[in-house]
């Protein structure tokens, strides 16, 4: 194996437990019939470009990547409602299996791009065959919304390399308005929607499996 194939092996390995644990969270909920504080859960080992590009940004040297670079394993999970969010949160501090280590709470401090989300840094003791190896993974929370904003606003940046045109980002702006503004009707019907999708549950069966 090459030396980053070998280095990026340990956090291939907790971006696949921690998607089967995230995972458990929402069919525990669902068994149950309950309304589930999470939609669905994507994870990605940042590839090594990325990682190359931050680490010369920030002036990270190689031999501290694993304890400067928290985000190399990623973990992103997305709600239907803000309050979902804060459960989600909860749930994660309460386990035995990893320990929070740093929370943002880029949702009531948004940031200035408009983004918003909830981070959390976790450590988690994976076990290898050498024994076991701490590795930080970063968890961003965040709405059906907030996920659509960040995701184009991610690719734009791409295009871009942040300098957005001046009627760019006059519309992100907005559509981050429109986002929040979305979150909130949408708390503001919860209620009647969750009553739909109980029946609907009861009614249609098996929901999609993502
Ligand atoms: P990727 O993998 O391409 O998403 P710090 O400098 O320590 O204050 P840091 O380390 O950048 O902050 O962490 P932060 O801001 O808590 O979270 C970084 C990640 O959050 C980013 O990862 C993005 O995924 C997301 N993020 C933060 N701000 C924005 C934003 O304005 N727009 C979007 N779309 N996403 C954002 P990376 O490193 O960019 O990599």
């Amino acid at each position: 194996m090459e030396k980053w194939e070998l280095f990026l092996a340990p956090y291939e390995q907790v971006v696949s437990e921690m998607k089967i644990k995230l995972k458990g969270i929402r069919k525990q909920f669902r068994d149950n019939n309950q309304h589930a504080p999470i939609e669905f859960v994507t994870g990605r080992v940042k590839p090594m470009d990325s990682i190359k590009i931050k680490s010369k940004l920030r002036g990270i040297p190689m031999e501290r990547l694993e304890d400067e670079m928290q985000d190399i394993a990623g973990l992103r999970i997305m709600c239907q409602f803000v309050d979902d969010i804060y459960e989600v949160v909860r749930l994660i501090r309460a386990r035995k299996d990893m320990t929070v280590v740093q929370e943002r709470d880029y949702i009531t401090n948004q940031k200035e791009s408009g983004y918003r989300s909830y981070h959390l840094i976790i450590e988690y003791p994976v076990q290898l065959v050498t024994g076991e190896k701490k590795i930080y993974a970063e968890i961003q929370i965040r709405t059906l919304s907030m996920n659509f904003w960040a995701t184009i606003e991610h690719s734009l940046n791409y295009k871009y390399q942040g300098e957005f045109p001046q009627e760019i980002n006059d519309r992100l702006r907005n559509a981050s308005e429109a986002a929040h503004w979305l979150d909130e009707e949408m708390s503001k019907i919860r209620e009647e929607i969750q009553e739909a999708q109980q029946l609907f549950s009861h009614g249609r069966g098996k929901q999609h499996d993502r």
